[in-house]
């Protein structure tokens, strides 16, 4: 049956949510989020709570979303809980300040967890769309994240439309949602450029309760430049990879890659297209950065599989004015598809993250600045390191002007274990783990990818006991962290005699 859906004004739309409901929001670091809705939501809540009344809710997304939503909702001090991810300033203060709930979740497990109920009945999907048609098919814009998870569990939806993104986005999608156990079938994914869904998400028309008309930009930030640091980790990365080819280990005609999110994964990848023994390549990724459009257009990258278009202005613009050139190379996931466990290992990904702090012995924690703030979270990271073909790190070797060592002896908060993480690259060079025990990775790290200004202390670490399969002082293992936060500077760690 055809509908046609009632126009909302945002706070018309925002008047029928109430305190306690639990949102879906479509959005991803932070392309296709909602964004004028859960703004007047915000509102909203400053007005209950200046009536004296209490206003909050549940937030759930795909991953991060930018100021109009994750910002606005923080400040209002109208969230309830949050998760799977965010990288919003508002937000993690709030976090971090323990005003928030906040869980980190592992991005493809979101979905399901919606679906099984673990986070409780969603009472609205409020969902960023091009467009949507009377019998309820929503073409979805520069993400898809957990949205066709949110469409089809939420009671009931709100959807904006955002004039920002063209109807003819309509192909660039690939919704496919698996059953859940114990009728899962295998996902028919064998290569990155398979579809296997529908190009929109079907909806019942009924549960439309309203559109709002928006025209905004999505609020992807500008990436810090390339720097010589970036360069010379992605020089080893490409130099890496290269080899691997050369030596057997990877095939000729290569695998395809993830990489992460932030300034150190768009330099690697610039790096990867500019090294020559590199092949075009495929990827199957989670988050498009404006590296990725431009290997496309180089026509280093020839195909890519993503879940958003995290792309700054000028950048998503020139794909809009040239869509056509870029159909048939570019598709859009769900994020329970693009980062399946099934489907990494299936089709042999070469996954590359950034590490904010890696150990010795090739432990790596991407989420906790010094074991306790929040960063942004562990996103699609370990959906990726568990199941890659070859799972490599990335990190600059130091923080802050060198106070802090971004290697250190001990882990202060562990999201990827020594038994997932397979290589680790710094701006000095490569330590390959496969096939080394804890003590010989210790030595590869030390000497190839530790700062010069802190090798010397790590190796007196390393050397204070020699007992045991993974030698570790208790008295010892955290005093870079305890030093850091006494004098601001790593560099002046004494190490107690003792274990
Ligand atoms: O601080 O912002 O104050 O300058 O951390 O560091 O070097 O700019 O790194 O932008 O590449 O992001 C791990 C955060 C790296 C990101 C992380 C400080 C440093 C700087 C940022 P400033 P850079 P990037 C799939 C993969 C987890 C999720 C993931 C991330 C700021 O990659 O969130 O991998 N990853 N998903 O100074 C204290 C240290 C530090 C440190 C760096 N050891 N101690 N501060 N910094 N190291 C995609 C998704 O899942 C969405």
């Amino acid at each position: 049956m055809n509908h046609s859906y009632p126009v909302l004004s945002p706070e018309e739309a925002a008047a029928l949510i109430k305190h306690d409901e639990i949102i879906g929001f479509s959005g991803f670091t932070p392309a296709g989020a909602a964004k004028v809705i859960p703004t007047a939501i915000a509102e909203k809540a400053k007005a209950e709570h200046a009536a004296g009344r209490d206003f909050k809710v549940g937030v759930i997304t795909g991953a991060s979303t930018g100021p109009s939503l994750d910002g606005a909702l923080a400040k209002a001090d109208a969230i309830k809980f949050r998760t799977p991810y965010q990288s919003d300033k508002d937000l993690r203060s709030s976090i971090n300040a323990g005003k928030t709930h906040f869980f980190d979740m592992h991005l493809s497990l979101l979905p399901q967890y919606v679906r099984y109920g673990f986070l409780g009945n969603l009472d609205w999907a409020i969902v960023e769309a091009a467009d949507v048609s009377p019998d309820g098919k929503v073409l979805l814009t520069s993400s898809v994240g957990a949205a066709p998870t949110f469409l089809t569990q939420a009671k009931r939806i709100l959807i904006e439309i955002n004039a920002r993104h063209p109807k003819e986005l309509l192909g660039f999608h690939d919704i496919y949602e698996p059953e859940s156990p114990p009728h899962r079938r295998p996902i028919p994914i064998c290569a990155a450029d398979d579809r296997i869904g529908t190009q929109r998400v079907w909806v019942d028309p009924k549960k439309i309760v309203g559109i709002v008309h928006s025209n905004c930009r999505d609020e992807v930030n500008d990436f810090s430049p390339v720097t010589d640091v970036t360069t010379r980790i992605g020089q080893h990365v490409a130099e890496f990879l290269a080899a691997e080819i050369r030596n057997g280990h990877v095939p000729k005609s290569f695998l395809p890659i993830q990489s992460g999110v932030g300034n150190v994964a768009n330099a690697v990848l610039a790096a990867m297209g500019d090294h020559p023994d590199i092949p075009r390549f495929q990827m199957y990724t989670e988050v498009i950065q404006n590296s990725v459009i431009e290997l496309i257009k180089q026509d280093r990258c020839s195909f890519v599989s993503g879940v958003s278009l995290t792309l700054t202005d000028p950048v998503l613009q020139s794909v809009y004015d040239n869509l056509d050139s870029f159909r048939g190379r570019l598709l859009l996931r769900p994020q329970e598809i693009a980062n399946n466990p099934e489907i990494v290992r299936r089709i042999g990904i070469i996954s590359i993250n950034t590490a904010l702090e890696a150990d010795i012995f090739g432990n790596i924690n991407s989420t906790h600045v010094l074991g306790q703030k929040m960063m942004n979270g562990i996103g699609g990271s370990g959906d990726f390191t568990r199941n890659a073909y070859i799972s490599i790190f990335t990190c600059p070797s130091t923080a802050k002007d060198g106070t802090i060592s971004a290697i250190v002896p001990m882990c202060s908060h562990m999201d990827h274990s020594e038994h997932s993480v397979q290589v680790l690259v710094t701006e000095h060079g490569v330590a390959d783990f496969r096939g080394k025990d804890p003590r010989e990775r210790a030595s590869l790290v030390i000497q190839n990818c530790v700062d010069p200004s802190y090798r010397d202390l790590l190796q007196e670490y390393f050397k204070l006991t020699e007992n045991g399969h993974t030698p570790q002082s208790f008295r010892s293992a955290f005093a870079f962290h305890e030093t850091f936060l006494k004098t601001g500077d790593m560099r002046n760690t004494q190490f107690s005699s003792q274990i």
